[in-house]
């Protein structure tokens, strides 16, 4: 677990987590189909909501303003450590995508403002070899994506919601989103970006979770 000194409030849902392991050996919610996300906004098997839920192990870290940190780091030319003000000095934009959580749900037409990954790609730029990379939480959560799946104008490290800060309980200060990968792979109350050559599965990943986690191909688990 990452330790800044940073309050974490309330405890791992151990519960949860084996009910989500049951569910990826049972292979729920699987319909054997595949969608094209080019013709089909709602992947295979998701339901639309209008409010949006909170899914986390259960800890909600709490990150002052005086207590962020953001590393970037690994096998990149420029690491950086950013401190709030830091984060809110680089470029930003605003992007608007959907969400699909793998637990069933989608939500369309969310309005996020933050710093695009590619503007985080020209800022640290990775090592040639780089291919995947790995986001470390304050919770202690850690999750995976391919360098590809990363380097897409929709994916942002977030700080805003539907012009509102985003909240503790969905991952603020600053949260990562990869809204055309099921929502388990954008890390909230995120520490550090690590840049590496070689995979390394995260949390989910290690529990029955596919890999790839594309929603239109139905990689739910593993
Ligand atoms: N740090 C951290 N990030 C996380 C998680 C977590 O437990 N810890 N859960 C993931 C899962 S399984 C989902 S579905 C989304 C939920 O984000 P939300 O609570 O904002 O809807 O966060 C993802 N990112
Ligand atoms: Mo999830």
């Amino acid at each position: 677990m990452e330790n800044d000194d940073i309050k974490q409030t309330g405890k791992i849902r151990e519960k949860l987590i084996e009910s989500k392991q049951r569910w990826a050996r049972d292979g729920r919610l699987l319909t054997g189909t595949h969608a094209d996300p080019e013709t089909d906004r709602l992947p295979p098997g998701q339901t639309l909501v209008a409010d949006w839920p909170v899914l986390d192990l259960g800890i909600q870290p709490d990150v002052p303003e005086r207590k962020f940190r953001l590393d970037l780091d690994g096998a990149v030319e420029n690491r950086l450590s950013l401190a709030l003000a830091e984060y809110m000095a680089l470029p930003m934009s605003a992007s608007l995508s959907d969400m699909h959580c793998v637990t069933q749900w989608s939500r369309y037409d969310n309005r996020w403002r933050g710093v695009s990954a590619q503007a985080l790609l020209d800022a640290v730029k990775p090592d040639p070899l780089v291919r995947h990379i790995v986001f470390h939480a304050h919770d202690g959560y850690t999750t995976n994506v391919t360098l590809a799946q990363f380097d897409q104008p929709d994916v942002f490290l977030v700080h805003e919601w539907n012009g509102e800060p985003i909240t503790r309980q969905h991952g603020g200060p600053v949260r990562m989103l990869i809204p055309r990968l099921y929502l388990w792979k954008s890390a909230k109350w995120v520490r550090r970006i690590e840049f590496v050559i070689r995979d390394r599965p995260g949390f989910w990943e290690t529990r029955g979770y596919h890999n790839n986690a594309d929603p239109w191909a139905e990689e739910r688990y593993s």
